[in-house]
């Protein structure tokens, strides 16, 4: 049936199962937004399109579909392109839509043109120029099956305004199911389960990739028939209940918690899901004296720290099972619990600490009392974020969301709307510093109007915290990190959201249970401690990550 291009493409985002897309018009995307008004599709405009990219980056990492998002040309393509590299660097499927104007214009200056495709290029895994109408199923369901496969990552396609508007006579491609991720071979695996049942001192290393694939049940599977303790990266938080008796806790901040959490002592590390990205395996492996198992979902980075026995590539639940099965409990098994002594021991003790302002455990303390396990805690970036990754103890995965690929400012507002729309049974809280929160609030006016009943934290310091924690400790001294402030809360309620300043120790807990109740977004502003250092003790070292 012959109709314009723009209504095919539309067609081609149904099949796929798309059920947002979060963006901005232009006057080059009018047919796009045309088929999506007419379709299945809901179109969710934004307010800045870096906050669609963000929108569309948490939609596909708790749902393992790609996310969508939509800017135009020129301006509106760049604004999406730091949300697309959070994507990127944190393995979510995202699949990027940007206008751009008629096929004809392209080769010569004119109004708003830019080579958008090579400017996504090293962002994305793939991306393609429309060029013609009738390669749309193709070009969708590719990016699509790119995006959505191990390891997922945004893809971009960009819509030439004259091939959106172009009549066309094709039907979209079927969506299929990612193809399963193959079998390591018998060899391969018989080779591990040497390696592990041989060694003195097995510890595992978690990160993403098992979140990422639901694989956690197969882990603590793994964990409890070995007996082999587990510590998470800061993305992997939750894959072990933090009360499981073989959580090690939550390493990457400094350069003790390897130490203590067995490392030190290990002779045989096994890294499931584990991205290089998030933190380098020079910090657990300096001496490079680890026998390294590595099973992951495709084939790791090469990094002269991290040169492995083994790799079991694969679908991860099935090759945790297999291993569980293999290994028993015949393993020694190493692992210390001293790491999670120190943390747990301080965020226990915080329920005491009357200070105000807060104190960041403190905070994280009234914070996990309130919400359930499964509820959902999105962190911004910066000092808070460390903070959370090393003390806030989670029960399940993804319930903790940290980006720490990219680790942009300004990612969890938009970011937590869409896990509101993905969880709309589950309380959904995000925590950001006084810098981080002002580069997307204009967002509160997306969650106000799509009725997202987020509740954002807002840690006040007036300060970059993070920069002045590094400046001090280098230099004794910092600058260029103060700034004032708006009031918070009549921000909030210029957008009609109820938000309250805190003013004693006792009203963090008391709004954010009120909050909690309500059926619209709101605010919290929390004046914040920094002066007591994220180090906690001497015993943890040196920090080794840059927020
Ligand atoms: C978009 C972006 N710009 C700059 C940085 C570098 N950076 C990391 S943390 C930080 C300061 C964060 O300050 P704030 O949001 O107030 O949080 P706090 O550290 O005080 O908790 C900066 C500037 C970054 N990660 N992302």
């Amino acid at each position: 049936m012959e109709r314009k291009a723009s209504d095919l493409f539309v067609e081609c985002l149904e099949v796929e199962g798309v059920e947002y897309v979060f963006g901005i018009p232009g006057e080059e995307t009018l047919d796009l937004n045309e088929s999506l008004a007419n379709s299945s599709v809901d179109f969710i405009p934004v307010r800045h399109e870096q906050g669609g990219a963000y929108m569309a980056d948490m939609y596909g990492r708790l749902t393992q579909r790609a996310g969508v998002c939509l800017g135009t040309l020129g301006p509106g393509a760049t604004n999406l392109v730091t949300g697309v590299a959070d994507a990127f660097l944190d393995r979510s499927p995202l699949v990027a839509l940007t206008g751009q104007g008629d096929l004809e214009r392209m080769h010569k200056e004119s109004h708003q043109y830019i080579d958008i495709v090579s400017m996504m290029k090293p962002v994305t895994k793939w991306n393609a120029r429309l060029n013609s109408s009738h390669i749309i199923p193709e070009v969708v369901r590719k990016a699509f099956k790119v995006a959505q496969a191990q390891k997922p990552g945004p893809t971009h396609i960009e819509l030439p305004e004259d091939v959106m508007a172009a009549p066309v006579d094709a039907e979209p491609l079927p969506a299929r199911p990612n193809v399963r991720s193959p079998e390591p071979s018998a060899p391969e695996l018989l080779k591990a389960v040497g390696i592990i049942r041989s060694a003195l001192n097995p510890v595992v290393l978690a990160g993403n990739g098992v979140a990422r694939v639901g694989a956690a049940a197969a882990l603590r599977e793994f964990a409890r028939a070995t007996g082999i303790g587990v510590a998470e990266t800061f993305m992997g938080k939750g894959l072990l209940d933090f009360e499981d008796p073989r959580s090690l806790g939550t390493v990457g901040l400094q350069s003790r918690d390897y130490a203590l959490a067995g490392f030190e002592d290990a002779d045989v590390v096994i890294t499931v899901g584990y991205d290089l990205v998030e933190h380098s395996p020079s910090n657990w492996n300096p001496r490079r004296d680890k026998k390294i198992v590595c099973i992951d979902t495709d084939s790791v980075e090469v990094d002269e720290y991290f040169m492995t026995e083994v790799d079991l590539v694969g679908d991860l639940y099935h090759i945790l099972s297999r291993l569980a099965e293999a290994c028993g409990s015949v393993v020694d098994t190493g692992g210390s619990g001293r790491l999670n002594e120190i943390v747990l021991g301080h965020f226990e003790a915080a329920r005491e600490d009357d200070r105000f302002p807060i104190t960041p455990p403190r905070a994280l303390w009234d914070i996990r009392q309130v919400l359930g396990p499964k509820d959902i805690l999105v962190s911004d970036v910066g000092l808070h974020k460390l903070w959370i990754a090393r003390m806030f103890p989670a029960h399940e995965p993804n319930t903790v969301m940290i980006a720490n690929g990219l680790a942009g400012m300004g990612f969890a507002l938009p970011s937590a709307i869409a896990a509101k729309l993905v969880h709309p049974d589950r309380h959904v809280v995000t925590v950001n510093g006084d810098g981080g929160f002002l580069m997307n609030s204009q967002e509160l006016e997306t969650a106000m109007r799509m009725k997202t009943a987020i509740v954002n934290v807002i840690w006040e310091d007036r300060q970059f915290g993070s920069i002045v924690w590094k400046q001090d400790k280098k230099f004794d001294r910092h600058f260029g990190v103060d700034f004032t402030n708006p009031d918070f809360v009549r921000l909030a309620e210029a957008y009609g959201m109820p938000a309250w300043r805190c003013e004693s120790v006792d009203g963090f807990a008391e709004h954010l249970r009120h909050a909690l109740t309500l059926d619209v977004a709101s605010l919290i502003v929390l004046p914040i401690d920094y002066s007591l250092d994220v180090a906690i003790s001497e015993e943890l070292g040196q920090e080794t990550v840059a927020t």
